[in-house]
């Protein structure tokens, strides 16, 4: 336990304890020079992937199944939380040879 847990109440200091056990982790896919840079290979349900556009150009990342559509403008971050599991192709809507992949476990 550290400091700041001995100094909660104690209900409050075991749900913190075991809701931190499975908590989520987060990611950050880049755009850069018009590619995605390789997702994690170990993804699961409840991750959060902020996709990062470093280009000068408006790029998205786009599920080919619809789960999810994030639009970049330059310069910019964009946040989601992955809500399902399995493999998702994904793609740039107006580059569409940008592509990638998330393999997510549940
Ligand atoms: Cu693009």
């Amino acid at each position: 336990m550290n400091r700041l847990m001995k100094s909660l109440p104690l209900p409050l200091a075991l749900f913190w304890a075991s809701s931190s056990v499975a908590s989520a982790a987060e990611y950050q896919v880049t755009i850069a020079g018009m590619k995605f840079s390789a997702p994690p290979a170990e993804l699961h349900v409840g991750d959060v992937i902020v996709w990062r556009n470093d280009d000068i150009f408006r790029h998205t990342a786009t599920a080919r199944d619809k789960s999810f559509d994030i639009d970049l403008p330059p310069k910019s971050e964009g946040r989601m939380t992955i809500s399902r599991a399995g493999a998702v192709d994904f793609y740039c809507r107006f580059h569409p040879a940008m592509t990638g992949k998330l393999n997510v476990r549940p």
